[in-house]
């Protein structure tokens, strides 16, 4: 599949204002791809799908994860969780993606995991940083990213975490592995 073919796919499942932040996390996550040696084409694939599950109705993302025997355990948690394992799916049987990066990018974009590859870090950063983003941070958040992909995925997966503890959001285990291994890999840990 062409990525123009791709492109028209996942603008069907998606409301416009969501398929308009697919494109920019797309452009993102090409830049970080260049500017980090990564594929450009599998960033773009990868962030072409990354939300493609998104729209879907709650119980039919549930049905997928079930299906699949929950391999991460996102069900016991917040329903925003599940739709990263569920695009993994979809891309994989509606798209036909067998390369197991582009999955795994799809799959844990929304928690991060410990151990992440480096398109994995592209598309978790990039679904952050992308231009319309305007939380508070955003732009210490882009700053790092023009520098370390290691220093960015720390910075990013600490401003997720701070938000959720602020919220009371109960915290998935991969976003927590993903935080203290992000801090091994980068030079942005305050060795506490
Ligand atoms: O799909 P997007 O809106 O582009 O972004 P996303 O997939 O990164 O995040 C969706 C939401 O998931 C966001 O509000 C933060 C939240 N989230 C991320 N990690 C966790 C989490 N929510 C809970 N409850 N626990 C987590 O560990
Ligand atoms: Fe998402
Ligand atoms: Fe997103």
């Amino acid at each position: 599949m062409g990525s123009e073919q791709l492109k028209n796919g996942v603008a069907q499942r998606l409301p416009a204002g969501r398929f308009q932040h697919v494109l920019r996390v797309t452009e993102t996550a090409m830049i970080l791809a260049d500017r980090f040696g990564e594929d450009k084409e599998k960033a773009e694939t990868a962030a072409l799908l990354h939300d493609v599950a998104k729209a879907m109705p709650k119980e039919e993302l549930k049905r997928i994860v079930v299906s699949e025997g929950d391999p991460a355990g996102v069900l016991g948690f917040h329903h925003e969780l599940w739709h990263g394992p569920a695009g993994a799916v979809i891309a994989h049987d509606e798209f036909g993606i067998r390369d197991a990066d582009i999955l795994a990018a799809v799959r844990f974009h929304t928690t991060g995991r410990s151990g992440m590859s480096r398109l994995e870090k592209i598309v978790f950063i990039a679904d952050m940083i992308e231009p319309g983003r305007n939380f508070p941070g955003a732009e210490q958040l882009r700053a790092e990213a023009e520098r370390s992909l290691e220093d960015a995925l720390i910075a990013c997966s600490a401003h997720s975490l701070q938000y959720l503890v602020s919220v009371r959001a109960a915290i998935h285990p991969d976003t927590l592995r993903c935080y203290n291994d992000s801090l091994s890999q980068g030079k942005g840990a305050l060795n506490r």
